[in-house]
């Protein structure tokens, strides 16, 4: 059966599992949160690399939007954290979050222990990763033509424990769906998240057994942010929070060297405008 929201109300929503408030981001922590964000540089990454060959099934391709990771850098050629086989070399050491997230990351996982049963969150489980992704428009730097790419198919995040989810900018429509993507009516559950809002979600079913996607973001307010990014507009911006346990965490230097070789390009990337990534490097 299919629950969903009242059509287009703000409000906040309490379910085993789910948790969504519409105006949890202030004004303040907003504008300090944007200004952070202008101090970034987003990389673009590609799904596959020399020592990781796409499979049959797939082939070679870009991510569809740019992103910045903080705690560590999940980069998709190592595949991504997916316990209980896919948890060695695959996190790799990055930068801590600024102030304004910090704070905002103390109340999220209090609420967190006080909204999800405990059984639902793991020993030690705090969130110490964040992956920001970029939803936009990529402009074609020679015929200028634009492709909307503001979207992420069906897929679950393997991190243990609840996932917390910020975001900002256009509002997006966020679905949680049971099964293969061929089968119709089967949305568990579906909602816009709004700009400052903050979703979680956890436990059994939204996030043992659902998936979860964006479908599409609104371009109502025509926003585009003043970021560093060229041939892109972004229009939301969208912060997931997870967990990783530490042991699982290590440092470039720590990766077999097939694997430091396929993601030198990025690293060296990221060290142009990052002192952390820059002395990664140098440890090498
Ligand atoms: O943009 C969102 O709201 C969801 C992002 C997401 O699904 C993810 O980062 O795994």
């Amino acid at each position: 059966m299919t629950i969903k929201p009242k059509k287009t109300k703000k409000e906040i929503i309490r379910r085993e599992g789910l948790f969504y408030h519409p105006t949890f981001v202030k004004k303040a922590d907003r504008e300090e949160i944007l200004s952070w964000l202008k101090t970034l540089h987003p990389i673009w990454e590609w799904r596959y690399s020399e020592h990781n060959p796409p499979p049959p099934e797939d082939v070679q391709r870009k991510l569809l939007r740019p992103v910045y990771w903080l705690g560590n850098w999940q980069f998709a050629c190592l595949n991504y954290y997916h316990p209980p086989k896919g948890i060695h070399n695959r996190c790799i050491k990055a930068e801590d979050y600024p102030p304004v997230l910090k704070r905002l990351l103390k109340l999220i996982e209090g609420l967190t222990k006080t909204q999800f049963k405990p059984k639902d969150i793991p020993k030690s489980w705090t969130l110490n990763t964040c992956l920001i992704n970029f939803y936009g428009t990529s402009i074609d730097p020679i015929t200028k033509k634009k492709e909307d790419t503001a979207r992420v198919g069906d897929h679950k995040d393997f991190e243990l424990g609840p996932v917390a989810s910020l975001s900002l900018g256009e509002r997006a429509f966020f679905q949680f769906v049971m099964g293969k993507k061929s089968l119709t009516n089967n949305v568990l559950f579906e909602q816009w998240l709004d700009d400052s809002s903050l979703q979680i979600f956890g436990g059994e079913l939204f996030k043992e057994r659902a998936f979860h996607r964006v479908q599409r973001v609104e371009n109502k307010n025509k926003t585009v942010f003043d970021l560093n990014l060229t041939d892109f507009e972004t229009r939301r911006i969208n912060f997931t929070f997870r967990y990783v346990p530490v042991e699982h965490i290590i440092e470039y230097n720590e990766l077999p060297s097939e694997l430091q070789s396929d993601i030198e390009p990025y690293m060296k990337q990221l060290a142009h405008n990052s002192k952390h990534f820059a002395s990664a490097l140098i440890k090498k």
